[in-house]
Parts: structure tokens; C-alpha cells; sequence
């Protein structure tokens, strides 16, 4: 019952930094299943698909400029509590008040207080999805059930 499929993708800036590699380890560290993942460029459309709850919000042309402007790294990590495990992983949303040992703290520093002005996105390397409910929507829309793999890991003898 605890255990929970969430959708993370590494955003343009991360792919383009180069991160992919430490941040998918990260996860791999704490036990995660990796049972999705590929790369996709996504267009405006599906922009607007997947951040539909905040199309209305004064910072989602910015938003949509960032998401679109390169390819993203996308995955299904599966585990107990997996949602709020990788949300407590990727920290707090703006990296300059992101804790420290968090993937957007430890990644970046960007602040509201330099993206607003300028009406441009905050780059924070990572999505993940917020809720459960999120969670589930996300996985169906990044991923088809024939790209998602069911198989063991070494962890499920010690974690689960
Ligand atoms: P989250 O990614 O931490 O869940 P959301 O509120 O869902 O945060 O926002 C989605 C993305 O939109 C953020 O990760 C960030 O890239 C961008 N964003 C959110 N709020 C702002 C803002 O006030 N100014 C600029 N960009 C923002
Ligand atoms: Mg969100």
C-alpha cells in the first residue's frame, strides 16, 4: 500500500548542466526504483497538458519557455512513500531557500528575486510530482503502460 510510483523529469537546465548522471544516483542511493525512463522534448502543448494547474499563473510563460527549451530527462521511481521521499530529496521549489543536501540546494541558488523582474522561469534542475494524486496523473501522462518494467531489485530484500 506504501508503495508509490511519482514522476521526476531533469529539466532542460539540468540536462544542459550535465547533472543527469549525479542526480539520477542520488535516487539510486536511497534504494528508488528506476522502472521508467527516456528522454522528450516536449512542445507547448503538452507544456500546458502537464503544468495545467498553473497556465493561469503570471510566471507560466516563463515556465513554459524554460520546459520547452531542450530535452528532458523523465522517470518513474518507485518505492515506499516515493512521492514525499523525492520531494524531500529535490527540496523547496526556489534553490536559494532550498535546504542544503537537497538537489535543488545543493544544484543551483536562483531566487523569485531574479527571475520575477524579468518575467522568466526559476531553473531548478528537477521535477517531481507533488502529491499522490499528482503523482498518478503524471506517470499517465509521460508514460504508456508498455514503457513502464516490472522487476527485482537487491533492495527489496533489505528495504521493503
Ligand atoms: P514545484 O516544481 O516545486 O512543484 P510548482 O509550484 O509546481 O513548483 O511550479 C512549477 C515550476 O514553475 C517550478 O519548479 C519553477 O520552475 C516554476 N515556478 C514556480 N513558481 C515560480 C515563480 O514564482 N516564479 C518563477 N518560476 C516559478
Ligand atoms: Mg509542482
Amino acid at each position: 500500500m506504501m508503495l508509490e510510483r511519482t514522476l521526476v523529469l531533469i529539466k532542460p537546465d539540468g540536462v544542459q548542466r550535465g547533472l543527469s548522471g549525479r542526480v539520477i544516483q542520488r535516487f539510486e542511493d536511497v534504494g528508488l526504483k528506476i522502472v521508467g525512463m527516456k528522454m522528450k522534448w516536449i512542445d507547448a502543448s503538452f507544456s500546458k497538458t502537464h503544468y495545467a494547474a498553473l497556465v493561469s499563473k503570471p510566471f507560466y510563460p516563463g515556465l513554459e519557455k524554460m520546459i520547452t527549451e531542450g530535452p528532458v530527462i523523465a522517470m518513474v521511481l518507485e518505492g515506499l512513500h516515493a512521492v514525499e521521499l523525492v520531494r524531500k530529496m529535490v527540496g523547496a521549489t526556489e534553490p536559494k531557500s532550498a535546504a542544503p543536501g537537497t538537489i535543488r540546494g545543493d544544484f543551483a541558488h536562483h531566487s523569485y528575486a531574479a527571475t520575477d523582474k524579468e518575467g522568466r522561469s526559476i531553473k531548478n534542475i528537477i521535477h517531481a510530482s507533488g502529491t499522490l494524486e499528482e503523482s498518478k496523473v503524471e506517470v499517465a501522462l509521460w508514460f504508456g503502460p508498455s514503457e513502464l518494467f516490472t522487476y527485482k531489485t537487491v533492495h527489496e530484500m533489505h528495504v521493503f
